[in-house]
Order: structure tokens, then C-alpha cells, then sequence
């Protein structure tokens, strides 16, 4: 069976959504990442990243960053394109979540670790929260007169719907992004996202 480490709000919820939607039993293991769990010598052995999502195989092994599980959980649950170039496109767009928009909200959440000069911390905050305010703008934009992401839902919706939520909880106005919001809109009809919503205690 599958486990899925994740913590509540994080990155890990698309993953999460994915599990609740395949329908197949899995184990949920729920991290609290305020307490620093994820750096406990305990689960270092199983991630040295100390990070989630972290996905437990069905032999026991662990699998993380998103720009792998997402592509294992998808193939495995028939949430990914068999077309060569359809899934060159869902590559593209895993790559451009995980390294552009992840990483410029890391700025407003983490900026100790883009400087140790704390005095430059609220710069790098607000030129992160700039640019992360700009990629939802570009997502908006390739949402435009498309129901999901690809040609059919996949697991790149659970992964666009977190940096919508994370723009919430920043208090961008997100609601302004029509798309966007008519595609979370979609999203949060599912059941399945419902129920991550729900236990994540996630408010968008
Ligand atoms: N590149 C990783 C990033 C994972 C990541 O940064 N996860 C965050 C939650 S969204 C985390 O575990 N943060 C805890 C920490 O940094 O201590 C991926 O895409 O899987």
C-alpha cells in the first residue's frame, strides 16, 4: 500500500488529492511541519531532504520531490497523458510549477534561506511575493478557455490549484485571476478535493 507524508497546506496537497482520487487504499501520514518534524533523524532516514511530499512505495521505499511523484502517481492512477507530446506538455508545466512559481513563494515564506542578512529579509519578501503574483497572472493566462490544465484532468490540476491557494493565504487578489478562480471553482466541486480540503483544514 502507499503512505503519503504530507503536511496540511503544503505542497504535498496535490499529491493528496491525487491518492483521494485514485480511489486505492492508502496510508496518510500527516507531518506538523510548525514543530520541524520533518527534520527529525527519524524521518531524515527516510527523506535527507526533510521535506514533503514524501510517497512510501508499496515495497517500502520512498520516493520524493513532486516533479516525481506526481508523474508515478499519475501514471499509476491513469491521471497522465499515453500521447509523447501531451506529456512533454505536463512535464513543461510540472517543471514550471516546481522551479519558478514554488520557489519565488519560498521567498516570502523562507528568506533566511536566500540571505543570512536579516535585515534584507522584508526585500526579499516583497520582490518574492512580486514575482510570485506574477506567475499566478501567467497561469491565469494559460488557463484561459481550457477546462483543466491539459487535454484532460491530470494530476498537473491538483498541483495549479496549490499555488492558488497559497496566493489566498498571501492575500493576493486572486479572485481578480478569472480563470484561475473558475478553474479552482471546478476543483473544489471534486469530492475528492473536498475531502483534502477538509482534513488539511484548507480555506480557499
Ligand atoms: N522541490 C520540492 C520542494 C518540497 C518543499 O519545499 N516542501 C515544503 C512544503 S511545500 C516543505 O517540506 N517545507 C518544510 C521545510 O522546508 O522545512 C518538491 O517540489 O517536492
Amino acid at each position: 500500500m502507499l503512505g503519503l507524508y504530507y503536511g496540511p497546506g503544503a505542497c504535498s496537497m496535490a499529491s493528496h488529492i491525487v491518492l483521494e482520487e485514485s480511489g486505492e487504499k492508502y496510508e496518510p501520514l500527516r507531518m506538523d511541519l510548525s514543530k520541524g518534524e520533518q527534520r527529525s533523524a527519524e524521518y531524515l532516514k527516510k527523506n535527507p531532504l526533510g521535506r514533503v511530499p514524501l510517497l512510501r512505495l508499496d515495497d517500502g521505499e520512498h520516493l520524493a520531490e513532486n516533479t516525481a511523484i506526481l508523474p508515478y502517481l499519475g501514471k499509476r492512477f491513469k491521471l497522465w497523458p499515453t500521447d509523447p507530446m501531451a506529456e512533454a506538455k505536463v512535464l513543461s508545466l510540472i517543471g514550471f510549477f516546481a522551479t519558478s512559481v514554488h520557489p519565488a513563494h519560498a521567498h516570502v515564506g523562507r528568506p533566511e534561506r536566500y540571505t543570512a542578512d536579516q535585515s534584507a529579509f522584508p526585500g526579499i519578501k516583497e520582490m518574492g511575493l512580486k514575482t510570485y503574483h506574477g506567475y499566478l497572472k501567467q497561469i491565469d493566462d494559460m488557463l484561459a478557455g481550457r477546462e483543466w490544465f491539459g487535454d484532460t484532468y491530470s494530476v498537473l490540476d491538483p498541483y495549479g490549484l496549490v499555488f492558488y491557494v497559497w496566493g489566498v493565504r498571501r492575500e493576493l487578489l486572486v479572485g481578480e485571476l478569472k480563470n484561475y478562480t473558475a478553474f479552482k471553482d471546478r476543483m473544489v466541486k471534486r469530492p475528492a478535493t473536498q475531502r483534502v480540503l477538509e482534513d488539511e483544514k484548507v480555506k480557499v
